[in-house]
């Protein structure tokens, strides 16, 4: 295990297994002892490797103090057994998968990954196929506690490299220039997932529809507002945790009770058809391809 002083350079020296007091639980004594003392600048403690409570201080304060990236040294020491092994970083990005890079969370490998797989697929079979079911797969890990925010985090990131390329890519390839419509796209309150909603207004603006992002984390009020102001006649709606949902219907009912003419469609995973009909949304959208076909319906296929 790697201690503090690799980082912080070789300054304070001390021995930290002698604290007793003649109590009981000696190794607790020493374990908050060192604890406080690297708190106050100890960077080469002298212990007993041998005794975890020891070596586990030293884990939880590098990670407290910065000093373990992304919790991986403390992950890998806690994480309960035959939880997925992170692969290791200096492998090089041609012998790994994309759903492998996006769970290991590694950008750059992400990126270079989807560039090539761009030359020869489909944006959205890359999306459906080894996107969306990479982050699943974390998201499960999560749910099950064999994987930890620190990771699901870093999967996220990965994730967006990946679909930033594929963003670049499909602004590149075209997308009709004029607006076939305007539509607002939010992800509701209280709920900062918005890899979706990015994906839904790619799309859309490829098929030539102007989208007015107004985030995540949207208050209803923002919502309403924008849409009477701007008198926009589809607004999307995204929402991924069963706590969000509330947002959601307050959202949408804050839409009608405005009196403002307008369609609404919703999205993401949690959502069910039934429960979207039960909100009283107009659309429900299991995909961001339904989007764009919600979205002929609602404006037709001339300009607008
Ligand atoms: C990535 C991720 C994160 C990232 C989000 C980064 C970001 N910028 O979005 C980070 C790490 C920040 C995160 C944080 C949290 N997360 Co999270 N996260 C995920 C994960 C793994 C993937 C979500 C995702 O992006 N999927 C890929 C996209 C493309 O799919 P999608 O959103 O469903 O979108 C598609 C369709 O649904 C549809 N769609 C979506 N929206 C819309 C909208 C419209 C209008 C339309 C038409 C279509 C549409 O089109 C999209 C493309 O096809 C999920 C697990 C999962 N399986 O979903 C958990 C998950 C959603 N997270 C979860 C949790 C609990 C959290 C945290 C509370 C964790 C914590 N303890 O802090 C926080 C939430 C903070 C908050 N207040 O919001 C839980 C929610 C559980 C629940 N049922 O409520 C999940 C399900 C994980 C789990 N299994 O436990 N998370």
């Amino acid at each position: 295990m790697r201690l503090v002083r690799e980082e912080l350079g070789l300054q304070t020296v001390l021995g930290v297994s002698n604290i007793s007091f003649g109590l009981p639980n000696r190794e607790l004594l020493n374990a908050a002892f060192l604890s406080a003392a690297l708190a106050n600048g100890l960077n080469f403690p002298i212990l007993n490797p041998n005794v975890s409570a020891m070596t586990d201080a030293v884990a939880a304060f590098r990670v407290l103090h910065g000093l373990d990236k992304g919790a991986a040294d403390y992950i890998a020491r806690f994480a309960p057994k035959g939880a997925p092994a992170t692969p290791p970083k200096a492998a090089p990005a041609e012998s790994r998968t994309l759903p492998e890079a996006v769970k290991a969370g590694l950008k750059e490998d992400a990126r270079e990954i989807t560039a090539r797989l761009l030359e020869t697929q489909d944006p959205f079979s890359i999306i459906d196929g080894m996107l969306i079911p990479a982050l699943d797969e974390v998201g499960d890990g999560f749910e099950k506690g064999t994987l930890f925010l620190p990771q699901l985090l870093n999967a996220a990131a990965a994730s967006q490299e990946a679909f930033e390329v594929i963003r670049r890519k499909m602004a590149a390839s075209g997308g009709a220039p004029a607006s076939r419509g305007r539509i607002i796209l939010a992800t509701v309150k209280g709920d900062v997932h918005d890899i979706g909603k990015n994906i839904v207004k790619v799309l859309l603006e490829n098929y030539g529809f102007q989208v007015l992002d107004l985030g995540r984390d949207v208050p209803p009020e923002t919502i309403v507002q924008t849409a009477v102001r701007e008198k926009v006649r589809l607004v999307g709606l995204s929402a991924l945790m069963t706590t969000t949902l509330k947002s959601m219907a307050e959202t949408i009912r804050q839409l009608r009770a405005s009196g403002h003419d307008c369609k609404i469609m919703v999205g993401g995973a949690v959502l069910t058809e039934q429960f979207a009909a039960e909100m009283g949304a107009d659309y429900y959208a299991k995909d961001a391809k339904r989007s764009a076909d919600i979205a002929k319906e609602v404006f037709g296929e001339e300009e607008k």
